[in-house]
């Protein structure tokens, strides 16, 4: 199995790297935002692009990846919404399971439907423990999903869920508030995450600025996804990337 993209986020998680993915929802884009997106992404040395939605409704999905590989070298990751969204043009997968919810479908149900296809894409395949945390707004993952959030100041049961998706095997924990999210996740709740799981930790949801991102990889986020700020305002992508790649290495 591949494994390149992910032995890159662990060496970086190694070394204290921070990383800036850009969420690009294919049904939010057209070709020019997407060469809009892709040069201020280049320019400002964002590390990865995560492609995918809640729904996505529009079938442009291929195109969408294919535009951005041959526009630049960084790397794409689909971030589905539902099994039905995968690209063989993309470079890896996060194989969501959401394990902050007691949805059998998300947790186990849709994998075993779509495995043969998963398998088939020939992409890097990524176990991703994925958590969503309340953002202070019913998310469209919520409502799909028929499955509560982590409420925001619960911190235990964040880091409980974290500490049993790594001992499941997950190779990645991703917590989300949400898209839109109007409160993103506190710091406190990514420290204590953070300081009880060894894999990489992806934070998203809700951060529309680059004092969040900073403060968020600080407290031990490896990985910030940013989406609906930068939908909102393109050019914010140069300063959260220069924001979380200002974090201090610490070794
Ligand atoms: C949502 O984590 C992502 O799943 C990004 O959220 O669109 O609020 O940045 P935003």
């Amino acid at each position: 199995m591949k494994q390149a993209i992910y032995q890159q986020f662990v060496a970086k998680k190694q070394q204290g790297k921070k990383s800036f993915a850009v969420l690009v929802d294919p049904d939010k884009v057209d070709a020019a935002k997407i060469e809009e997106l892709v040069q201020l992404a280049v320019s400002a040395k964002v590390d990865y692009f995560f492609v995918g939605g809640s729904l996505v409704i529009s079938n442009h999905l291929d195109e969408c990846i294919q535009q951005i590989k041959q526009s630049c070298s960084i790397p794409v990751i689909l971030f589905p919404g539902s099994p039905s969204q995968l690209s063989k043009y993309a470079d890896a997968l996060l194989y969501l399971s959401l394990i902050s919810g007691r949805n059998p479908e998300l947790l186990i149900g849709q994998h075993v439907i779509s495995a043969p296809f998963v398998r088939k894409s020939g992409l890097e395949i990524m176990p991703t423990g994925y958590m969503v945390v309340d953002g202070g707004a019913p998310t469209t993952v919520s409502y799909i999903s028929n499955a509560s959030p982590i409420p925001a100041d619960k911190n235990e049961i964040a880091l409980c869920t974290a500490m049993a998706g790594e001992m499941l095997g997950m190779k990645l924990i991703y917590m989300d508030a949400g898209s839109g999210a109007k409160r993103a996740i506190t710091e406190d709740m990514i420290e204590k995450v953070a300081k009880n799981i060894e894999i990489p930790l992806i934070v998203g949801g809700g951060i529309t600025t680059p004092e969040k991102a900073y403060l968020n990889c600080k407290a031990g986020a490896d990985i910030i996804v940013v989406g609906n700020a930068i939908e909102k305002d393109s050019h914010l992508i140069a300063e959260i990337s220069a924001a979380i790649h200002s974090v201090p290495v610490i070794a």
